[in-house]
């Protein structure tokens, strides 16, 4: 890693809110490449991972969490206690929700954890392209935060509005500080990681409510040729029932998400993609920690 110019700035952000209030889209929009999945469905992101941005005078290393709820299963506290964790092992908290709905008892359960916090927060009112009445909904977060001394920035994680103004107050609560990774580094998830992590996202897309909770991918091999690189992915489900909708009639399923994960893996990687997928049953396997860490989960 080089050796960062003199009074240059860097730092570690928590990125920290309700389930789907738009954690993951914001931060592939701040350094500008898909590394984490995102969908209309609650625990999209499992795993706390990195995004990194380098500019000229800073570099900013998000941490995106997996939302913060109420645990029901042994995979819930996880979760949540991976989201209390990056909350201290930050330098600066951006809580971000959603502007196009009024703050919540979500909203107020995440405010109580941030109360005991000594880093900096920034309360960060996302989707403002959905906000119908803006005055009344920004009303309910800063009467949500009246006791703090939060700044608030306003933006849209879809249209980027507002973002350049976001990134601006994130490096004026920045020290001084190294390169903690390479300049030219968005992620420190492996490219395997990530590959999983667009096929999971396919599925979310794709199919019915009761199978995304219960999936989990692992990536069996990574053949790279001059000409095309070959995967080979395994679906982990609980279920034979759940089995039988992902491969759907004919196979039907399977293929669409195949080959809608293949475009975006193509979009990663930038160059040619053939994948193979597998479905296996494995009973169980939210509620085993070795099974959880064996599929990559920080347990
Ligand atoms: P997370 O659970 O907080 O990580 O939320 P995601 O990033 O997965 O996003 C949840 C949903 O909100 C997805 O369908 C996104 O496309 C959508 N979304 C995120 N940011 C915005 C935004 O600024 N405007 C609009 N309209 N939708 C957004
Ligand atoms: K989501
Ligand atoms: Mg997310």
């Amino acid at each position: 890693i080089p050796q960062a110019p003199t009074g240059y700035k860097s730092g570690f952000i928590g990125i920290i809110g309700r389930p789907n209030v738009g954690k993951s889209t914001l931060m592939n929009q701040l350094v500008g490449q898909k590394i984490a999945i995102t969908s209309p469905v609650a625990q999209t992101t499992r795993n706390r991972l990195q995004g990194i941005l380098t500019t000229p005078e800073a570099q900013l290393i998000f941490v995106d969490t997996p939302g913060i709820h109420k645990p029901h299963h042994q995979l819930g506290e996880v979760l949540v206690r991976n989201a209390r964790i990056a909350i201290d092992s930050v330098d600066v908290i951006l809580f971000v929700v959603d502007g196009a709905q009024p703050a919540g008892g979500g909203d107020r359960f995440i405010v109580d954890l941030l109360s005991r916090t000594e880093n900096p927060v920034i309360l960060g009112i996302n989707k403002i392209d959905q906000q119908t009445d803006s005055q009344q909904l920004d009303r309910t977060y800063e009467e949500l935060i009246a006791p703090y001394q939060w700044r608030i920035v306003k933006f849209s994680a879809f249209t980027k509005e507002g973002l350049d103004e976001l990134l601006q107050l994130l490096v004026t609560h920045l020290e001084p500080g190294p390169y903690y990774y390479p300049p030219d580094l968005v992620t420190d998830q492996p490219e395997r990681f990530i590959m999983g992590e667009l096929i999971r996202e396919q599925i979310l897309l794709l199919t019915r409510e009761e199978v995304p909770h219960s999936v989990a991918v692992t990536i069996d091999r990574v053949e790279e040729d001059t000409t095309i690189t070959r995967v080979l992915a395994t679906i982990h489900v609980e279920r034979d029932s759940q089995k039988g909708i992902l491969i759907g009639k004919g196979g039907t399923m399977l293929k669409a998400i195949g080959s809608a994960a293949r475009e975006q893996m193509q979009k990663l990687i930038a160059g040619k993609v053939y994948l193979e997928l597998f479905v296996k049953v494995q009973p169980k396997w939210r509620q085993s920690r070795f099974r959880l860490s064996e599929l990559g989960y920080r347990v």
